[in-house]
């Protein structure tokens, strides 16, 4: 029985993990979430060791960043943080992250909600194929919340 990290923030304005946990529950019946709730995008990569250090698989987040410069810097730091965590525990983090400088209003809800549910389904394809699940993919230019923009 696999078992997921799932750590997103009070920071969001879109509840991303709530749609992802539907589409994990939906592809993975047998999963086993454990979900954690931190203020911001800096308290995320602790809150995925501690559920790394409690027997979790693989992490999925759910991150949201501000349109400020400080915001951007804010997300370099948990980007290096859950590659250092990627590294060390040598398990998948998938990082969901919104910008809120991408879209707004509905469309900005609209992306987030899209990238969490895509981002949960290339998760499930992970865990339950392995590491060529997502070969079949390969080269088709995939993107999550906006449309993929195809092979060249
Ligand atoms: O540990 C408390 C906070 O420092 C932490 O929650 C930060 O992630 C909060 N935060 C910022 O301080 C900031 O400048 C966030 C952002 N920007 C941001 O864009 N998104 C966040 N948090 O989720
Ligand atoms: O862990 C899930 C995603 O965070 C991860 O797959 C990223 O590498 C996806 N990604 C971005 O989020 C992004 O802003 C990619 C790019 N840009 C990019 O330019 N090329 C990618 N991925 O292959
Ligand atoms: O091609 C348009 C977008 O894909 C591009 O602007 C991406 O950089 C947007 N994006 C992020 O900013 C991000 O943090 C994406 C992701 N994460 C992602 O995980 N998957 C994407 N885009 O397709």
């Amino acid at each position: 029985m696999p078992c997921v990290a799932v750590v997103d923030t009070t920071f969001a304005r879109v509840n991303m993990a709530e749609e992802a946990i539907k589409v994990l529950k939906r592809k993975v019946p047998a999963i086993k979430i454990k979900r954690y709730t931190v203020p911001g995008i800096k308290d995320i990569a602790v809150a995925v060791k501690r559920l790394f250090d409690e027997g979790c698989d693989a992490a999925i987040t759910f991150g949201w960043v501000g349109p400020t410069q400080t915001d951007k810097y804010s997300y370099l730091a948990m980007s290096i943080a859950l590659q250092m965590l990627q590294i060390q525990y040598g398990k998948h983090v998938i990082d969901v992250t919104v910008h809120e400088d991408e879209a707004s209003g509905e469309k900005l809800k609209e992306v987030a909600i899209m990238r969490a549910r895509e981002h949960a389904l290339n998760l499930a394809i992970l865990l339950t194929k392995g590491p060529e699940g997502l070969t079949p993919l390969a080269g088709t230019g995939q993107r999550q919340g906006w449309p993929d923009v195809g092979p060249l």
